[in-house]
C-alpha cells in the first residue's frame, strides 16, 4: 500500500482508476493513524468533499485557537506518525489581506489532516512595478530553504484557490502534478491540455533541476505555461488526478494581460539556464512571523533582473565547451 505514495504517473486512463484506488485505501486507512515514530499512512483519513466558507473574515475570526499547538510561525510539525514529505507552501502575494485569511483558515486544516510536515511562506511583492508571480515564487523557494533545508516538496499555490476536497494530496511524486486542475470559474474544466497555472506540487530537486521559474514574466500571464514548457524541455511529465482536485477561485478584479508574454515564452526554453533562481536579485526587507504564516516582503528591480539574466547568459556562452576538434 505504501508504494502508492510513488506513483509517478497519472495520465487520463489512469486518473479513473486512480480516484477508486483512492478512495479504496481512504477506507482502509481510516482512523488507523499510527503513532509515534513510524511513518504516516499514503492515505491518512479524510473528509472527501469539504464545505468552502468565503465569508469575508477579521485575522480575530481565523479561529486560532482550533489550530494546533505544534503550529508556529505557519510552520507545523506531524506528531502523530513521521510524515512522509516536507512541504514548502508558497504563495505569491500583493494587496490581497482578504483572500489571504480566507485561504489560511482553510488550508491548515486540511494540511495536518493529510498528515504532512509543512510551512507556509507569503511573498510580498513591495515594489510597485506589475505583479512578477515567477519571481515571488522563487524568492520564496528561495527563503524557505534558509528556513528549513530539508524542504523536499515545493507548493506554489495562488491565494485565491481554495480546495473542495481533501483527497486532493498536497505531496510531490518523481513527476510535478498540477493541483488545481477543475475550477468553478471555467466550469469545472481543465482550461487547457497544457494549463499549469493556480498550484501545483514540483520535487525540491527537480525546482533546482530547471531553475525554478522566469524571473522575466511582469504582469498577467505567461510565466505558468513557461514553467510547463521548462519541465517538459527537462523530460517531466504533468500529473493530474481527476475528480477530486476541484476548486473554488475567490473573485477578484482581473488583470491586464502583458503583451511581452508572448515573446518571452517563444525564448522560454533557450532562456531557462540563465532566468531563474541562479539570476535573482532581490532585497528582503522585512520577515513577519505570524502563528498562520511567515510572510517575506521583498522588492526586486527590473533593471537588476534585466542585466543579471544577460550578464548569465554572456557567462555561459563564454564558459560553453568549445567543440572537439576531430582529426583524420
Ligand atoms: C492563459 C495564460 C495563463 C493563465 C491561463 C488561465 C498566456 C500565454 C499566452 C500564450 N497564458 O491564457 O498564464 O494562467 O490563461 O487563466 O496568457
Amino acid at each position: 500500500m505504501e508504494n502508492l505514495c510513488e506513483i509517478d504517473y497519472i495520465n487520463k486512463k489512469m486518473a479513473k482508476e486512480l480516484d477508486k484506488i483512492y478512495s479504496v485505501v481512504s477506507n482502509v486507512f481510516k482512523n488507523d493513524v499510527s503513532s509515534g515514530e513510524s511513518l504516516c499512512p499514503c492515505m491518512p483519513s479524510l473528509k472527501g468533499r469539504l464545505a468552502i466558507d468565503t465569508t469575508p473574515k477579521y485575522w480575530s475570526d481565523i479561529r486560532k485557537e482550533d489550530f494546533s499547538i505544534h503550529l508556529k510561525n505557519g510552520h507545523f510539525w506531524q506528531t502523530q506518525c513521521r510524515a512522509r514529505q516536507h512541504l514548502a507552501i508558497i504563495i505569491p502575494f500583493r494587496d490581497r489581506e482578504s483572500h489571504l485569511k480566507i485561504f489560511l483558515n482553510h488550508i491548515h486544516p486540511i494540511l495536518q489532516r493529510q498528515l504532512h510536515n509543512y510551512g507556509i511562506y507569503v511573498v510580498e511583492q513591495a515594489n510597485n512595478d506589475e505583479f512578477n508571480r515567477g519571481a515571488l515564487i522563487n524568492i520564496g523557494y528561495l527563503e524557505a530553504i534558509k528556513d528549513h533545508s530539508d524542504y523536499s516538496c515545493v507548493i506554489f499555490h495562488d491565494v485565491d484557490m481554495l480546495p473542495e476536497d481533501d483527497r486532493n494530496l498536497y505531496n510531490c511524486l518523481d513527476h510535478p502534478k498540477h493541483l488545481t486542475v477543475l475550477i468553478n470559474k471555467s466550469n469545472y474544466r481543465l482550461y487547457y491540455r497544457t494549463y499549469f497555472g493556480g498550484a501545483g506540487a514540483i520535487k525540491s530537486d527537480v525546482f533546482e533541476e530547471i531553475n525554478g521559474m522566469s524571473n522575466s514574466f511582469y504582469g498577467w500571464g505567461g510565466e505558468d505555461d513557461d514553467l510547463y514548457n521548462r519541465l517538459k524541455s527537462h523530460g517531466y511529465k504533468i500529473l493530474r488526478s481527476s475528480k477530486v482536485s476541484r476548486y473554488t477561485m475567490l473573485n477578484h478584479t482581473e488583470a491586464d494581460a502583458a503583451p511581452s508574454r508572448f515573446n518571452l515564452l517563444r525564448m522560454g526554453t533557450r532562456r531557462s539556464k540563465y532566468d531563474g533562481l541562479n539570476s535573482l536579485r532581490y532585497k528582503l526587507l522585512s520577515t513577519k512571523r505570524d502563528k498562520l504564516y511567515t510572510k517575506f516582503r521583498v522588492t526586486f528591480k527590473k533593471s537588476n533582473i534585466r542585466r543579471t539574466i544577460r550578464y548569465k547568459r554572456k557567462s555561459q556562452k563564454k564558459n560553453k565547451p568549445q567543440k572537439a576538434k576531430t582529426f583524420k
